[in-house]
């Protein structure tokens, strides 16, 4: 099969186009370093099936961060038969060099200048067919987030498919180390005498939205602000969908199931109803949360802020040890831990990349923002329910930085911070669409994966020996609880929510799953019975235990992957353990003390 492969600089929308061509839903996002790993795809390029990668950004071939190793591992491993270079156009002045590069190396390549759009308006032209001609290969403007010059460029890379007959081995990329400054010269005049650059660039309205958002005393408190207010929004958008939706899943039970399952054994009926569909349905009642929650996700990594907020805060994490570029994957955590920590591949400096990766699991993902949402709910006076989540996201970010403070000496970063600030883009509709399904599959298939099964081994602990009263002491539950009742009593959890806690080590989309089936209810039934049997105090420290352990088994394989330390995976776990407990303990007793 043949192979093509997308190149570029980062951040020049490699996966944009990736996602066009291909119809997949590869992440897209306005931050260099948004795709660390390879990803393809298998499209009908005339008339044969040929495989498309998405690679990575580079600045240079010779870059020796996670990232860039791989593309250039996959480089020199892999043959392909066709590079699809993609430039920004209204950097071309500074990225061609890559281009010139891997021309050398003798790649055959077509040139995809993208963000056309971008480059008329700040009246950036480009001679393409001059270029072409200098260059010796196809050269064509592109929008790949608009579709322009798509057809174009698949033309062309038919043709050089077509022509080939063997894959191409690039030559040894040592060996272009030396011709650094011919490349430098090349480029120079190339771009003197095909491109033509306005003295000053037109487009300034990034600009003059710069000056007031990364302004000195305004930019840090207009960051937070915008950030409260996007989950004040997230939460009363969605709280309300989440409760009806879960009405109506109670009522098709009561309605059909419950009259359906009338007549079967008394185990049948209660795996199905109380195991399985209650626990299915508690949690696919969050679906629609999750869908905002990206959505919302995706308008702020698509604009540009990101950056904004890495360059405000990169003052502030550097007291911790940390830098800017930490800050931007403490908050892609709060979308999911796992991306977040595959994104450190863009630091080069193990040891800010481990104290950042220590940092990310204790970020509030949208897997536990599901658990806070539903015990909010049920524990929380309505005019008390968005403080506690609010200081659940300041507990976030508090323990966090405490946990950079306490082992910044251990991993000392010595990496300098470089930063670009790319414009404002607005996303478009079709690419919010593409991120938030993709999400919901992923929330779908995890939910899948883990739920249904999760959810029939709680509901079997739960339920046996038969001859124990369901989710009493005496069933197995009871007695893994009994077990734990040293360690959890002091921070007032008792042995229901401790079998939710054990199971939600795995993914914390079980948790609502097993609570559902521990009390052998949903919806507001649930709600309720746990309102009766616990208060606010145990259900604070419930989720701020929730908040600070372990995220799931795939951050855990992540992190191993990653760091490729099996003893820095214990440390991360058991610090999170620890931390968790302590934290929980000293709210839980001071509430106590205090009366509550
Ligand atoms: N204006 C404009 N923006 C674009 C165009 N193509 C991509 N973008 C935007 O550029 C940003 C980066 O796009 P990606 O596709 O994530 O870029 P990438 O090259 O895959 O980036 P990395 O994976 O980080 O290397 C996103 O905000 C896109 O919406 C375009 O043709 N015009
Ligand atoms: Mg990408």
């Amino acid at each position: 099969m043949k192979r093509i492969a997308l190149l570029g600089m980062p951040n020049t929308g490699k996966s944009t186009l990736f996602n066009r061509i291909s119809g997949a839903s590869a992440r897209v996002g306005n931050w260099p370093g948004i795709t660390v790993d390879l990803l393809s795809a298998k499209i009908l390029l005339g008339g044969h099936i040929v495989e498309l990668i998405d690679l990575p950004g580079i600045y240079d071939l010779h870059g020796f961060s996670e990232d860039e190793q791989v593309v250039r591992h996959f480089l020199t491993h892999n043959p392909v038969d066709l590079l699809v270079v993609l430039l920004n156009s209204t950097q071309i002045d500074r990225q061609l060099s890559l281009l010139l590069q891997l021309k050398k190396l003798g790649f055959p390549i077509v040139l995809a200048l993208n963000m056309a759009d971008e480059a008329k308006r700040a009246g950036i032209t480009i001679n393409t067919e001059s270029l072409s001609t200098a260059l010796a290969l196809p050269v064509i403007q592109i929008s790949a987030k608009y579709g322009d010059g798509l057809p174009k460029v698949l033309q062309a890379a038919t043709e050089i498919i077509n022509q080939q007959q063997a894959k191409t081995n690039p030559q040894s990329i040592a060996l272009l180390l030396q011709e650094e400054n011919e490349i430098e010269h090349e480029m120079q005049a190339l771009v003197q005498r095909h491109v033509q650059i306005p003295a000053t660039l037109n487009d300034d309205t990034t600009d003059k939205i710069d000056k007031l958002l990364l302004h000195k005393w305004l930019g840090l408190p207009l960051f937070f602000g915008a950030m409260f207010i996007l989950f004040q929004l997230i939460f009363t958008v969605g709280a309300p969908i989440q409760e009806g939706l879960a009405w109506i899943l109670d009522l098709f039970r009561a309605q059909l199931l419950d009259p359906l399952f009338a007549g079967t054994p008394h185990w049948l009926s209660g795996l199905m109803l109380d195991g399985i569909y209650n626990g299915v349905a508690t949690v696919a009642a969050f679906v629609p949360i999750i869908i905002l929650f990206f959505l919302v996700m995706s308008m702020v990594e698509d604009s540009g802020y990101l950056s904004r907020a890495a360059f405000l805060m990169d003052a502030i994490m550097a007291k911790m040890g940390l830098d800017g570029r930490s800050f931007v994957m403490m908050l892609m955590g709060f979308g999911c831990n796992v991306p977040a920590i595959m994104g450190t591949r863009i630091m080069r400096s193990r040891a800010i990349r481990l104290l950042t990766m220590l940092v990310i699991p204790l970020s509030l993902c949208s897997a536990r923002l599901q658990v806070f949402i539903f015990i909010i709910a049920a524990l929380f006076a309505p005019k008390h329910a968005a403080l506690a989540l609010f200081a659940l996201y300041v507990m976030s970010f508090f323990t966090m930085f405490l946990t950079a403070v306490l082992f910044q000496n251990q991993y000392k970063n010595t990496e300098p911070f470089i930063l670009e600030l790319p414009p404002y883009r607005f996303p478009t509709f079709r690419q919010i669409v593409l991120r938030g399904s993709h999400e919901v599959k992923h929330f779908l298939n995890r939910a899948s994966k883990f739920i249904i099964l999760g959810v029939m081994l709680v509901w079997f602990l739960s339920n046996f020996p038969s001859t124990a009263a369901p989710a009493s002491l005496d069933t197995y539950a009871g007695k893994i609880g009994l077990f734990f009742a040293p360690l959890l009593d002091p921070i007032g959890i008792n042995h229901e929510l401790a079998i939710a806690l054990i199971f939600g080590f795995v993914a914390k989309e079980i948790v609502v799953g097993a609570l559902a089936v521990i009390y052998g209810l949903q919806g507001d039934a649930l709600m309720a019975q746990m309102a009766s049997q616990i208060d606010w105090v145990q259900a604070m420290s419930f989720m701020l235990f929730t908040l600070i352990y372990t995220p799931c088994l795939s951050t855990i394989a992540t992190i191993r992957n990653e760091s490729k330390s099996t003893a820095f995976m214990w440390l991360s776990i058991a610090w999170s353990l620890a931390l968790a407990w302590i934290v929980s303990f000293v709210f839980y007793q001071s509430a106590r003390y205090l009366g509550f």
